[in-house]
């Protein structure tokens, strides 16, 4: 607390160059206020504030537009990358909570939700897939690590490249596989394609919403609901960099902010949306300086660094259950991929693709487990590749043979049926208290506390 904020270069990219700070303090805001009181220097009362820092590297480039003409005059935009890109690999930082066991199970996580959009992108060249895939491929950290540091109790929400966090949260590869394909057994029963599907009963997930940053509020008002109930819960969900410009974005972190309520928010940096490049998308040095306006605790880490994503993750979601308020936590990454599988990301620099390749969180992650912490031979880490192999293609069966949903259940509900089960409280009985009836004049507003 009241660190003076150090003075880095930094680019437009929002990536400090240098060995830069790292903050492993609480997560917190720190303010420092200069005034001439008791001494002589002059008033600024300026503020200056700090967020924790995780990461072990800060990447330092640029992306550049510039327009090209092709052979009939015509202009094109394009994007250029400048900076270092030979930096070579950090390590993984140590995790302050996770014991051997913990981080095996994570690296199983990541495997899995890799092979299994590897499997979907198969699927989807055999036709067998109605509408789009999307793959969160070198996200798989930042979903699995994040995911794995919630307890059960706790809420979460995932957006398209969290399909980690539901294996994580229980769901079969086959349930995402199923879904892809619109078959009877899916989720939603072939009635919605994607991730768009939820469980209120067991598992505590929210739906994915389409359109941008509306998780937010839905989230902070699950939190307030629980809080209603009795329950200080976690909610976590996702939003990327491109998402994060939203309105209801900026409505929903506040209102957790002011409501105190246990919101774990992931900003997903991970420095394109669509075809838009993070420099055309934001003018602050990280996202995680959003932090600082809705007076809430922000944090950075690199989000290819399973460790670092569950240590912020499991003390932002502490936080929620002291009822201490949201937490926004930036997890710095690219994504590996075009935004779905029909854009080849041909705008993306390639140069940038091999700087981030280098970086991929499953390898580094294996090399961490097997090489540096020899927690597995390089036989039981081969043993644990074929077991997740051997588990991907079983689910790939069972979403092939599931049949396609017949014409007449098309009227079915998309989530569930009338009736089907109960609307209730799931933690008790909200307390009110009796009021008299009469509404005292010096009460200005009814706060949810
Ligand atoms: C409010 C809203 N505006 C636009 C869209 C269309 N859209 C879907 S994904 C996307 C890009 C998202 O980029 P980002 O938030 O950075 O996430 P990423 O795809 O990089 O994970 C856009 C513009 C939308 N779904 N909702
Ligand atoms: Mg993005």
């Amino acid at each position: 607390m009241g660190n003076k904020k150090t003075k880095s270069k930094h680019n437009s990219n929002g990536n400090r160059a240098g060995s830069g700070r790292v903050g492993t303090a609480a997560l917190g805001r720190s303010v420092e206020r200069s005034s001439t009181k008791g001494n002589n220097k002059p008033s600024t009362d300026l503020r200056t504030y700090s967020i924790p820092d995780y990461r072990l590297e800060h990447p330092d480039f640029t992306v550049r537009q510039h327009l090209e003409k092709d052979r009939q005059g015509q202009e094109h935009v394009r994007y250029a990358v400048e900076g270092n890109l030979d930096a070579p690999v950090p390590p993984i930082r140590e995790s302050k909570y996770l014991d051997k066991k913990q981080c095996i199970e994570i690296y199983r996580w990541m495997l899995l939700n890799r092979k299994m959009e590897v499997a979907l992108e198969n699927l989807y060249k055999q036709g067998k897939v109605v509408g789009g895939v999307y793959f969160g491929l070198g996200q798989e950290a930042c979903s699995c690590a994040s995911a794995y540091a919630l307890d059960k109790d706790d809420w979460f929400a995932p957006m398209i490249r969290n399909q980690g966090s539901l294996l994580v949260r229980g769901f079969r590869a086959s349930d995402t596989m199923m879904q892809y394909m619109a078959k009877a057994d899916s989720p939603t029963k072939g009635r919605d394609g994607t991730s768009h599907f939820g469980d209120i009963e067991k598992r505590n997930m929210v739906s994915p919403i389409s359109m941008l940053g509306d998780l937010i509020p839905v989230l902070s008002g699950v939190a307030l609901g629980a809080r209603l109930q009795g329950r200080n819960v976690a909610v976590m969900t996702y939003i990327g960099d491109g998402g994060q410009s939203t309105g209801v974005t900026y409505e929903g972190i506040n209102f957790a902010a002011v409501q105190n309520l246990g919101l774990v928010l992931f900003v997903e940096s991970n420095l394109w949306a669509y075809s838009t490049p993070s420099e055309m998308q934001y003018r602050c040095k990280d996202l995680a300086e959003r932090a600082i306006g809705y007076g809430i605790p922000g944090v950075i880490v690199d989000g290819t660094d399973a460790c670092q994503v569950y240590d912020a993750a499991r003390e932002a979601v502490e936080r929620a259950h002291r009822g201490e308020g949201p937490t926004l936590i930036e997890a710095k990454m690219m994504r590996m991929k075009g935004h779905a599988i029909h854009d080849a990301a041909s705008y993306v620099p390639k140069a940038m693709f091999e700087f981030w390749k280098k970086r991929d969180p499953i390898a580094r992650f294996e090399n961490y487990v097997v090489k540096e912490k020899k927690w597995l031979t390089p036989k039981e880490n081969e043993a644990l590749i074929a077991e997740v192999e051997e588990v991907i293609e079983a689910e790939r069966e069972i979403a092939v043979n599931s049949p396609m949903p017949t014409p007449e259940s098309a009227e079915g509900g998309v989530f569930c049926e009338d009736g089907c089960h109960e609307i209730k409280p799931k933690y008790g009985m909200p307390q009110v208290k009796k009021g008299t009836g009469g509404f005292k004049q010096t009460e200005a507003a009814v706060h949810l506390k």
